[in-house]
């Protein structure tokens, strides 16, 4: 499958995230992607260079005060305090409800927080350069589904799919996901299909199409009463306004094997035909493996290539974009592994 590779996404590596108290080192680590290109040229595939697009791309999904934000971030934690050149910057402070979210502070740490929704998400000197690069990734792989290529792959980190038009969180700043999608509706497809298949929710892509009909958002994750996000990715968030019943949830519980979760994938997929949609683009999320650390499925590496096999039977032009998955010595076999088997299946 043609794959679009983010040179720069090691510019952005995290040190400590919060958990429980603790300062304790990132799960989301530059290896993650390498261990996914090591597979892919081990098994003869190869990579490609992301076309560069204008700054104009971003703003059919992000608010233009929260990409200001992000692509001064570093420079205005450097002005608190020279001393921050050795730490990354975190949130310790939101505007919950009854505050304000309109008025931007002058503190950088109050804006950290106006525009973030956890601790977990270290923002780094190389933050911007690695995700804006990681949107390049994305609309590359959208642009190539565009001219014709049956699928492509955004191979990219840091992950997209917890950010919102106007925040970061769950380790993701830019939603490649949605940017990807975006491209394909301003392209002129009536109706796109975006399907996350990360062990969490997407509450970012989730919330950025809400009110759309032209975008069917469809989520197979843990269940949020016990897993994060936890504030959204419930069964009954089936979409709002015009874009009512363009949202499907299917939470499952911790714990839930390949045989039950992948009857949701098939449901979602029924769902997805039932659309109509012209595309799909899929949040690639590993974390769903066994071995994960900070998740609760049990699927298994071989579970990966039917996967595969059962998202290129839904015929339709497919844009994977590469989100979370921990069990970083294995991440590169799993993803390969749908790679291949939607190659394996003859379009
Ligand atoms: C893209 C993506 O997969 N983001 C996930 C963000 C999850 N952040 C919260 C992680 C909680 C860590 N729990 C550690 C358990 C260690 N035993
Ligand atoms: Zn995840």
């Amino acid at each position: 499958m043609i794959t679009y590779y983010n040179e720069l996404h090691a510019l952005h590596q995290g040190r400590l995230e919060m958990f429980r108290g603790a300062l304790v080192p990132c799960f989301e680590v530059p290896a993650r992607v390498d261990h996914v290109r090591d597979e892919l040229l081990r098994r003869g595939g190869g990579t490609l260079t992301p076309k560069a697009f204008p700054d104009s791309a971003l703003l059919g999904v992000h608010s233009a005060r929260y990409l200001d934000f992000l692509q001064h971030a570093w420079d205005d934690w450097l002005a608190l305090d020279p001393a921050n050149a050795g730490r990354d910057a975190l949130p310790s402070v939101w505007p919950i409800r009854g505050m304000r979210s309109d008025f931007l502070p002058d503190n950088f740490s109050a804006r950290m927080g106006l525009f973030s929704f956890d601790a977990g998400t270290p923002l780094t000197s190389g933050t911007w350069a690695a995700a804006r690069a990681g949107a390049d990734c994305a609309l590359s792989a959208a642009h190539s589904v565009l001219h014709g290529e049956r699928a492509a792959f955004a191979l990219t980190r840091p992950p997209g799919h917890h950010a919102g038009a106007d925040f970061f969180g769950g380790y993701c700043f830019l939603n490649n996901a949605a940017l990807a999608a975006q491209s394909l509706c301003d392209a002129g497809l009536q109706r796109v299909a975006v399907l996350d298949l990360d062990y969490h929710h997407g509450n970012g892509t989730q919330s950025i199409f809400y009110e759309r009909a032209d975008v069917f958002f469809a989520s197979v994750h843990g269940d949020p009463r016990t897993e994060y996000p936890f504030y959204l990715g419930h069964a009954d968030e089936t979409g709002a306004g015009a874009g009512l019943g363009c949202n499907l949830n299917l939470p499952l519980a911790r714990g839930s094997d390949f045989v039950t979760w992948s009857a949701a994938l098939e449901h979602a997929l029924e769902k997805i035909a039932a659309f109509g949609a012209d595309a799909l683009v899929v949040s690639l999320g590993l974390d769903t493996f066994a071995g994960d650390p900070i998740s609760g499925f049990s699927l298994q590496s071989a579970d990966y290539l039917r996967v595969g096999q059962r998202l290129a039977a839904a015929g339709l032009p497919t844009v994977l974009v590469f989100e979370g998955g921990y069990a970083v010595a294995e991440v590169g076999v799993n993803a390969v592994n749908v790679l291949e088997g939607f190659d394996t299946i003859s379009p």
